[in-house]
């Protein structure tokens, strides 16, 4: 007799006494980005139809606009998270500044502020490759019944307490840790539920894969066209191999399962790397971490990176442990 896998909203029934403050409010938050990420998963999916149904600009059957999907899935979980209640602020990708959820409401108790990406990867989606969503969590440090500041916002990434993604790829899945391992939900499309089908996954702690832009090569700190060479050339028997899909949620996902370093370096074309340090980078570092991974900018943890604006870059190096490692090991010889 196969046992039926626990569902998504079941597993975050039974592990609530576990978080870290448990009051069902961060319970609710992670039900409802679970909900959202249902409704932008659909969307997602009938993106080749695009050219049938309507495109950008158009008027859709309903006499809807047709939108962008990553303009749709920043409104979708905006919408989601506000109308519900439960966050007192959320900050995305898509919006210039924060957003202020009932200011004016001293019944407003609520205690987290979300980040967000979206849709990661969007540029991806013409060409039918995975992209992704991804979100961070944290408890806003103002006090609770007052408007949110940027300073809750504006916290280093070892304070989140919970971080996660959904990778809407061959099968769709939501990952996300609460400081307490990370676990895989895959979603049945034909039911609608996400069931837990990679329970406490982990990094391998070596890899042999490499995921880099390896067009920006010239560009790159010296001590990362060496980390390059010695995987190419000095490493062996060839033991080391490329995959870059330009997703950075998939790219990681594989990575996690397989073992892997995903790196995205500061260079002149990115002077402070290309990713977001709040929504894509600690979040991701953060389920890292939480695998047994490790995430830095080649010298810094990247969760002990002191934020200092919404939408600040960083260099990135994400992965298996031993292969940031020996990153670091190359930046601190080589340098820039
Ligand atoms: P985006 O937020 O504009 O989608 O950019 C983020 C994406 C990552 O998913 C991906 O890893 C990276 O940008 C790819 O960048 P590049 O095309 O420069 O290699
Ligand atoms: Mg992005």
């Amino acid at each position: 007799m196969t046992t039926q896998k626990q569902t998504l909203g079941e597993f975050i029934i039974e592990n609530q006494s576990s978080f870290r403050y448990s009051s069902g409010e961060l319970s609710r938050l992670i039900n409802s980005i679970r909900l959202a990420a249902k409704v932008v998963n659909h969307e997602v999916n009938k993106a080749g139809l695009v050219d049938i149904l309507g495109t950008a600009g158009d008027t859709n059957i309903q006499g809807e606009d047709q939108q962008k999907l990553d303009v749709y899935a920043n409104e979708k979980f905006i919408q989601t998270l506000t109308k519900r209640n439960i966050v007192c602020g959320i900050a995305s990708e898509e919006e210039d500044s924060f957003i202020t959820i009932n200011s004016q409401d001293e019944n407003n108790q609520n205690k987290y502020v979300v980040l967000i990406d979206p849709l990661d990867g969007s540029s991806n989606i013409d060409v039918n490759v995975s992209v992704g969503t991804i979100f961070s969590i944290y408890r806003r440090i103002t006090p609770v019944g007052t408007p949110v500041q940027l300073e809750d916002f504006l916290q280093k990434g070892s304070e989140q307490v919970a971080a996660g993604y959904v990778v809407y790829g061959t099968s769709t899945m939501l990952v996300y840790t609460t400081g307490y391992g990370v676990n895989g939900f895959t979603l049945n499309p034909a039911i609608g539920s996400f069931y837990l089908s990679h329970p406490n996954m982990k990094f391998p702690e070596d890899g042999n894969i490499y995921s880099v832009n390896e067009g920006n090569y010239l560009d790159f700190p010296l001590g990362i066209k060496k980390y390059i060479k010695y995987c190419q050339e000095e490493a062996g028997e060839r033991p080391y191999t490329s995959r870059y899909i330009g997703s950075l949620v998939s790219d990681f996902h594989r990575n996690m399962i397989k073992g892997g370093i995903y790196m995205y370096p500061k260079g002149s074309r990115n002077p402070n790397g290309k990713l977001r340090l709040l929504y894509e980078c600690n979040p991701m570092a953060f389920i890292a971490e939480q695998a047994n991974g490790k995430s830095s900018d080649g010298y810094t943890r990247t969760m002990d990176v002191e934020p200092t604006e919404l939408h600040q870059r960083v260099s990135f190096v994400c992965g298996s442990k031993n292969m940031v490692e020996k990153v670091e090991e190359f930046m601190r010889e080589f340098g820039e």
